[in-house]
């Protein structure tokens, strides 16, 4: 398991959770999400991403959008290049252009998605080759086609996945574990769209830990799968628990708290 540049990062942005973020979107109400809370756990999610050596830099709320703590979804970081995104949901509209200013600080290259069509950052799974874009009810074909070329021209291959439709965003689902590895629900692994790829299935009443991220040397998993916790330390993996219970009450993971990065 080698250095790579897909996992590998130097910096990562992060945005604070808003008051707001009672409002956030959800698919089932499970009751709001506690600010207080979630500001806390947020804490000790950027503290693991610092713990392994990153400088990251958290952002002020913005209160006007209530989901903007899921900052991954208004851009993508490919190879030095930041792309401004659109992301699907009506009132997330604008995190893109709140976050143009920060992205221009941080970036030589810093562009928007040309065309039209909708992309959130939560349905791009980047590997070392490959660009999952999945489609999903908040990115679409125009959105993908307008993204492929970018991510073509700078040396990636593009590869469109169907979303299944009960998966919000296609990285709800799966998650890479380094070069080589995924680890997916089994709901998305029988689509078969990782079959160049090894898999590790999230398991069974676990499928909601496929939302992790690998970075740098740890993969970061949310509290309460022990399974998966058992499965990726039995595959050599160093991971770290995090606390992730408001996040999820308005359908927000681990990858989607931030923008990982080397400029
Ligand atoms: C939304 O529905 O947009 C937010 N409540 C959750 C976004 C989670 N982002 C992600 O999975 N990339």
């Amino acid at each position: 398991m080698g250095s790579s540049n897909s996992y590998t990062f130097t910096h990562a942005l992060c945005r604070q959770p808003a008051l707001s973020i009672t409002k956030g979107l959800r698919a089932v109400n499970n009751g709001d999400p506690d600010h207080d809370l979630f500001a806390k756990h947020h804490q000790k999610y950027v503290q693991a991403l610092e713990a392994t050596g990153a400088q990251v830099t958290v952002l002020d709320a913005l209160e006007d959008y209530p989901d903007s703590v899921f900052i991954e979804d208004a851009a993508l970081c490919l190879a030095g290049t930041a792309i401004a995104l659109r992301p699907g949901a009506k009132s997330r509209f604008g995190e893109s252009a709140a976050l143009m200013p920060v992205l221009q600080q941080h970036f030589k290259k810093v562009i928007s998605l040309p065309g039209t069509g909708y992309v959130d950052g939560g349905d791009i799974l980047v590997t070392e080759r490959d660009v999952f874009i999945g489609l999903s009810a908040r990115t679409d074909q125009q959105g993908y086609e307008n993204l492929s070329s970018i991510v073509s021209n700078l040396g990636y291959t593009a590869r469109k996945i169907n979303t299944p439709t009960d998966i919000l965003h296609f990285k709800t689902d799966c998650g890479l574990l380094d070069d080589q590895t995924i680890f997916s629900s089994k709901t998305l692994a029988d689509t078969g769209c990782f079959s160049e790829y090894k898999v590790i299935e999230a398991p069974k009443g676990e499928s909601a830990a496929a939302n992790l991220i690998r970075f740098n040397d740890v993969v970061m998993i949310s509290d309460g799968y022990p399974k998966t916790k058992q499965i990726l330390e039995k595959a050599g993996y160093n991971v770290v628990c995090l606390p992730n219970s408001e996040a999820a009450k308005v359908d927000g993971g681990l990858s989607c708290m931030s923008l990982r990065f080397t400029p």
